[in-house]
């Protein structure tokens, strides 16, 4: 309490300074409290006049100084309104005037999407067009359809044509002879035969099927037409074949030896002079020798309108291996192999001209076809 009076009294002191008198009469105060500290009695004697005499004082300062002024508000509101006002006028000088927000425009651009909106919604053009892209499927579905199908067709006919190519090779496979062909199967095919595989345990050989001549069933092995092929040859030439089977060519003397084996066969030599005119020989017994007779030949009952002109019994002679009874070699001289006697009156694989592709009743040939048939028993 005393503390306290001492720092009021203080206070007192600093708002009146011109009040020495009592504020010297405070701290006088004071001092003497101090000095009396040690008796209890004492000091509550002291506190009450002190507190008395503060009373006075107070009672005193404000008849002196009068009550405090009353603080007023509105012209504290006044001040601050218009130094607020200083400071907006300042800001808006220095940063500008603040932007203004034209919420109706905003309301009204809002409003416009809006009805767009609703425009679009109402209408078809919002719409998913379901049709359209069920059309464009079902097209595309049409198309892979007919693509599927086509290939589906193409490979159906891709299987009937394999399956009748094995069945053609399965038939081919059991042809051992020119009689028993059908055109339809042939690798290649003209007015008069086609080429065709045949097979004779299981060896195949390539031939051309005459089977239009007489009857047909034949088995052609050598022809001459155009002057195209080179018959003027060595003995293994002779002896394996050369030439394509649809146009000049010689089928070889093994592959004839090998064919005429198992049954008897005919012999047919069609002839074609540059007149155009056409004659044929033939020969009931026909037989060829294998390599170690020289593919030596034989033959038997000729018929005809050209001339019996070949010699039966003669080895096979070419340019490298001479088996003719001439002094010199008739395939040198003829440019081609034969079955020479002292040369003989025909030879048909000579040089292609009229002296040397040669049959002695039947001069001047462009053409010539020899062809063998197994006789029927
Ligand atoms: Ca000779």
């Amino acid at each position: 309490m005393i503390r306290l009076t001492v720092i009021l009294s203080l206070i007192v002191c600093s708002v009146a300074q011109q009040r020495r008198d009592v504020c010297t009469q405070v701290q006088l105060m004071s001092q003497y409290c101090s000095s009396q500290g040690g008796n209890e009695t004492g000091r509550v004697a002291t506190v009450d006049i002190l507190e008395e005499r503060m009373k006075e004082i107070e009672s005193e300062l404000r008849r002196t100084l009068g009550a405090p002024p009353p603080v007023n508000y509105s012209f504290v509101e006044e001040v601050l309104s218009a130094r607020f006002k200083g400071v907006e006028e300042r800001v808006i000088a220095r940063l500008g005037e603040p932007p203004v927000v034209n919420y109706s425009a905003i309301e009204e651009d809002i409003s416009t999407r809006f009805q767009r909106l609703e425009a679009l919604v109402n209408s078809d053009e919002g719409l998913v067009d379901y049709s359209r892209i069920f059309n464009s499927v079902d097209e595309r579905f049409s198309a892979i359809r007919s693509y599927v199908d086509a290939k589906f067709a193409r490979l159906v006919n891709d299987t009937e044509a394999y399956k009748r190519a094995v069945e053609s090779q399965n038939r081919q496979m059991n042809i051992s002879d020119c009689r028993q062909i059908r055109l339809e199967d042939a690798k290649l095919c003209n007015a008069t035969g086609g080429v065709f595989d045949i097979y004779r345990e299981m060896k195949r050989y390539e031939v051309f099927c005459d089977s239009y001549t007489d009857g047909g069933g034949w088995t052609v092995f050598q022809r001459r037409m155009d002057g195209s092929l080179n018959f003027n040859r060595t003995w293994n030439e002779y002896v394996n074949g050369f030439g394509e089977r649809h146009r000049e060519f010689w089928l070889g003397l093994q592959n004839i030896h090998e064919l005429l084996q198992g049954g008897t066969h005919e012999l047919r030599i069609d002839l074609m002079d540059s007149s155009g005119r056409v004659r044929f020989a033939k020969y009931q017994i026909f037989y060829v020798a294998g390599k170690s007779r020289d593919y030596n030949l034989l033959l038997q009952s000729f018929s005809g309108d050209i001339g019996d002109h070949l010699a039966s019994g003669r080895p096979f002679s070419t340019i490298d291996r001479d088996r003719d009874s001439w002094s010199r070699n008739c395939a040198e001289t003829t440019l081609g192999g034969w079955w020479f006697t002292n040369c003989g009156h025909s030879w048909l694989n000579g040089n292609y001209d009229s002296t040397n592709l040669y049959w002695y009743r039947f001069p001047n040939l462009v053409r010539s076809e020899m062809k063998f048939r197994r006789l029927v028993d």
